[in-house]
């Protein structure tokens, strides 16, 4: 996303440097690619808007200082909107434990679960470079597990097979145990979408 949003900021800036101001009229364009580029990344439409619309409040009739240029003002604003956004501060995952560290996605269904396993997984394989092993103990959901397969497999992540028949909590077990023979440093647990009304499946958990 950020790499999307820089290169297409680059591209428009141009029409800003030199200005000596940064109007309604000469932000307009560079406003549309920030949109653009942020609705790409696949942030939510009503996000963007609000994004856009601080951006641009906050741009226009700012007078442009002789440290900075009409371009740089701009994007110290965009960074900053991003920042407020974004959140400040950035919680690191903590996976201070004796391996494997176990993390378990839970919640509701289709909230995005096992998309986020995935996404995990590339993140600590590729920029932590973590040995992680992913497992599936939706047996609820018809092709769940094949679901978590096929995207373990995209991300090149090695995958711990269950079934459908299988219990979860035997299945997470299970997982735990080849991940600390084959020496993983991290478990990812997928597991069905669930309403904390349901009891049996909060026990589950
Ligand atoms: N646009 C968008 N779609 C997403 C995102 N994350 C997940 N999805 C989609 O949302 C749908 C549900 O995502 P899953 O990851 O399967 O959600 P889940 O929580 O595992 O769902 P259950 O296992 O059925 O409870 C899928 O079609 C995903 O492709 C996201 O960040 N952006
Ligand atoms: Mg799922």
């Amino acid at each position: 996303m950020f790499e999307n949003l820089t290169e297409r900021l680059t591209r428009t800036l141009k029409t800003v440097t030199g200005q000596a101001k940064l109007t309604e009229d000469n932000i307009k364009g560079t406003l549309r690619e920030v949109r653009m580029a942020l609705l790409e990344a696949d942030v939510a439409l009503p996000v963007v808007k609000a994004f856009v619309n601080s951006v641009k409040e906050r741009a226009v009739g700012t007078e442009v200082t002789s440290s900075l240029s009409p371009g740089q003002v701009f994007v110290k604003i965009v960074n900053e909107e991003l920042v407020k956004v974004m959140g400040e501060a950035n919680e690191a995952l903590n996976l201070a434990a004796q391996p494997p560290a176990v993390v378990m996605m839970a919640g509701l269904q289709g909230a995005g679960k096992t998309t986020s396993v995935a996404k995990l997984s590339r993140y600590l394989r590729e920029r932590e470079k973590k040995k992680v092993l992913v497992v599936s103990a939706d047996v609820y959901r018809p092709a769940a597990i094949k679901q978590l397969e096929t995207l373990a497999a995209e991300v090149q992540v090695e995958f711990f097979p269950s079934t459908a028949d299988q219990d979860p909590v035997d299945i997470v077990n299970a997982a735990i145990q080849h991940a600390k023979i084959q020496h993983h440093d991290v478990l990812l647990v997928d597991t069905a979408g669930r309403l904390h009304v349901d009891g049996e499946m909060m026990d589950e958990i």
